[in-house]
């Protein structure tokens, strides 16, 4: 298959070096990270089996593009644009491997080709352009977004399975996009704002807060007829946070990086939701008021 990786950051650098393996991959990346893997390639370390170096194509540049299947990993506040460029190319199928919600309905709005939807839960960092460490193993779970099954997915599916990427093909999407919302609400926000690593949400005094949030999350899903408890959503961040305690959540990263966060798709969308419902989630207004007020202060938004 002919794939292309929109973001190449740290989970797209993962994604799209394991892919490469086995596939013609192109990246799309910044440019200092574009220029040393057309040097060098580009260098897997940490929990990843297999050669450690490999040599996809890398660009800055994502106009024209031609694939048969795109995984877009931009941050949820880059895909309209990275949607503008990609109606520029010729495309026959999208991936979204984003955090937040609203990703696959941009793409899809924009873009001609099926999307499915996609959850991630490695744990990757960028250690430097041309090096990508895989931090903690995960899942990636994908499927058509509006649930249901496809031989697209199964199609996709099975090349992340054969590049060694812990895969699984769902037919409930829109349940898993709010689960994994669950996750990043209780995880992200806590971490981000205590410096602390993932395992922390394991532990008081963060805990409390984290499964607030998260039980929040669990509420307005039922709100908007999704079926999940609130000790599904609290067992999914639990588990997450204990096979990524040692990992930096990406709000975390961002945080340390003086980056803009994905505050706005994650604890704030549970936010806009939540009064559309006529619902109150205290925690995850407090934690969006925070996090907000932090990227107001440094001129990023
Ligand atoms: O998705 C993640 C993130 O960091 O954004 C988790 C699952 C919390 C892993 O770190």
């Amino acid at each position: 298959m002919e794939i292309v990786v929109f973001g190449a950051g740290s989970l797209g650098s993962l994604v799209g070096g394991l892919l490469a393996r086995n596939h013609d991959v192109t990246l799309v990346a910044r440019e200092a990270h574009a220029s040393a893997i057309r040097e060098s390639g580009l260098r897997l370390e940490g929990a990843v089996d297999g050669p450690p170096c490999v040599s996809p194509a890398a660009t800055t540049d994502g106009t024209g593009l031609e694939a048969d299947l795109v995984v877009v990993t931009v941050k949820s506040f880059d895909t309209a644009v990275a949607a503008d460029r990609l109606a520029t190319g010729s495309i026959e199928a999208v991936l979204s491997l984003q955090n937040g919600m609203g990703n696959e309905t941009t793409l899809a709005t924009q873009l001609e080709a099926p999307v499915l939807a996609g959850t991630a839960t490695y744990g990757a960092i960028l250690q430097e352009p041309g090096v990508v460490e895989c931090t903690g193993r995960g899942e990636i779970v994908l499927g058509p977004r509006d649930g249901g099954s496809s031989a697209l997915a199964e199609q996709v599916g099975e090349a992340f399975l054969a590049a060694g990427l812990e895969t699984t093909v769902a037919d409930d999407m829109p349940r898993r996009l709010w689960e994994k919302l669950a996750v990043n609400a209780g995880i992200n926000p806590v971490t981000a704002l205590t410096a602390t690593e993932n395992g922390a949400v394991l532990a008081e005094p963060a805990t409390a807060l984290a499964r607030a949030a998260t039980r929040e999350t669990a509420r307005v899903a039922r709100a908007c007829d999704v079926s999940l408890s609130n000790r599904e959503a609290l067992a999914a961040m639990e588990a997450v946070a204990e096979a990524t305690a040692a990992n930096t959540s990406s709000m975390a990263q961002d945080v340390v990086a003086e980056q803009r966060t994905e505050i706005d798709a994650i604890n704030g969308y549970v936010v806009e939701r939540a009064a559309k419902n006529g619902l109150e989630v205290p925690t995850n207004r407090t934690l969006t008021a925070l996090i907000r007020t932090w990227e107001r202060g440094r001129g990023l938004r």
